[in-house]
């Protein structure tokens, strides 16, 4: 691997990596087509590619997880539609209220600890069949839960969902933007996880390293309707090939290697623990994710600023509370670095 340089250390998302340079090798070397034709052979090479990691007939390329997780739920649900879900998940806060707006749908939060819940939560949220409600459709399971830590799903967990889910006729997403950080922390195959959704979304672009790209997978019929989305939501890329390379390096380089993303964040989070003036339970970093709290006195903004001019940059999400994200861009010596760029900011705030 090539060195990085140190500063600034960035800390913001796992979305800020850059290609390497043996990734950008693979896609100037890919060969090319139009993909609007089912040309590309190198985007089609993908979607087989994926649509075996995941078990799953077919599976799609597309621009962003964003559009993964919208074009999912275009082809599962129709308007009028509501979807279950977690008030934290990425579907209902980052996405701009697209399921609302690209899909009729409207949604029913549920609540739990670390952005998880449970098979009664599902059952009691389903609606009754009556023309008054709105049509209780679809449930959206994110793996890793990024608002709760980047938490993972026990599996027994998402199959409890999704039973839950089938005895009322209703389809099950499955938003794995990080779900190969799921797997590699958990020790369960993408597949085992994948089995219990109709659609699976996974993004190239967080810490597999991708400039740019995500996937879904389902079956051929469901798949061909998120296609027909893609089009129609503007996703319709021509010589894709070129990007879908890097997530074919990515997934043959960078999946065993996010467990130093999850040491790294473990150690973070040890460090950041026991600065004064930080709350943080690092036993609940259980990928490369790590929130915590500061004194209000200080507040988030304001620590984040001071941060970032010291070289540390990392992302204020409330008044109070931080997000630092590790991932392959930054190394052991800079999460060392990190902690005490964050001390010496911390003292000099206070
Ligand atoms: N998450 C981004 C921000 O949007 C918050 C980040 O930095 O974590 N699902 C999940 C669980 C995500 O965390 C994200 C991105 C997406 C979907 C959307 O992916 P993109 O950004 O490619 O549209």
């Amino acid at each position: 691997m090539e060195p990085k340089e140190l500063f600034p250390i960035d800390l913001r998302s796992d979305t800020v990596t850059r290609p390497s340079a043996a990734m950008r090798r693979a896609m100037a070397e890919a060969e090319v087509g139009d993909d609007v034709f089912g040309d590309d052979p190198t985007v089609n090479h993908l979607q087989e590619r994926v649509a075996a990691l995941l078990e799953k007939e077919a599976s799609l390329y597309v621009a962003s997880g964003t559009m993964g997780n919208e074009v999912a739920i275009r082809a599962l649900t129709e308007p009028g539609d509501e979807i279950i879900l977690h008030r934290d998940s990425h579907v209902y806060v980052y996405e701009g209220g697209a399921p609302a707006l690209l899909s009729g749908c409207s949604f029913h939060l549920l609540d739990g600890a670390r952005g998880l819940f449970g098979d009664a939560d599902v059952h009691a949220a389903v609606r009754a069949d009556d023309e008054h409600m709105p049509r209780s459709r679809l449930v959206v399971v994110e793996n890793t839960q990024n608002r709760g830590g980047g938490a993972v799903w026990p599996l027994a967990q998402v199959a409890a969902v999704a039973r839950a889910a089938r005895a009322h006729d209703l389809r099950l997403h499955l938003d794995g933007a990080r779900l190969m950080n799921a797997c590699v922390a958990s020790g369960h195959a993408p597949a085992e996880y994948a089995r219990h959704a109709d659609t699976v979304s996974i993004c190239f672009s967080k810490g597999l390293g991708a400039p740019i790209g995500s996937a879904i997978a389902g079956t051929r019929e469901v798949i061909h309707r998120a296609r027909r989305a893609r089009k129609v939501f503007g996703g319709g890329m021509r010589q894709a090939g070129i990007i879908a390379a890097a997530a074919l390096y990515a997934l043959d380089h960078n999946i065993e290697r996010l467990a130093e993303d999850h040491a790294n964040a473990r150690r973070l989070a040890e460090g950041l623990a026991a600065t004064p003036g930080i709350t943080l339970d690092p036993a609940a970093v259980e990928t490369n994710i790590v929130y915590f709290d500061l004194d209000p006195a200080i507040g988030a903004e304001a620590f984040c600023r001071a941060l970032h001019d010291a070289g540390v940059w990392m992302l204020s999400v409330s008044a109070t509370r931080v997000r630092a994200v590790t991932h392959l861009d930054v190394s052991r010596a800079g999460i060392e670095q990190a902690i005490a760029i964050v001390g010496r900011t911390l003292r000099a705030l206070r």
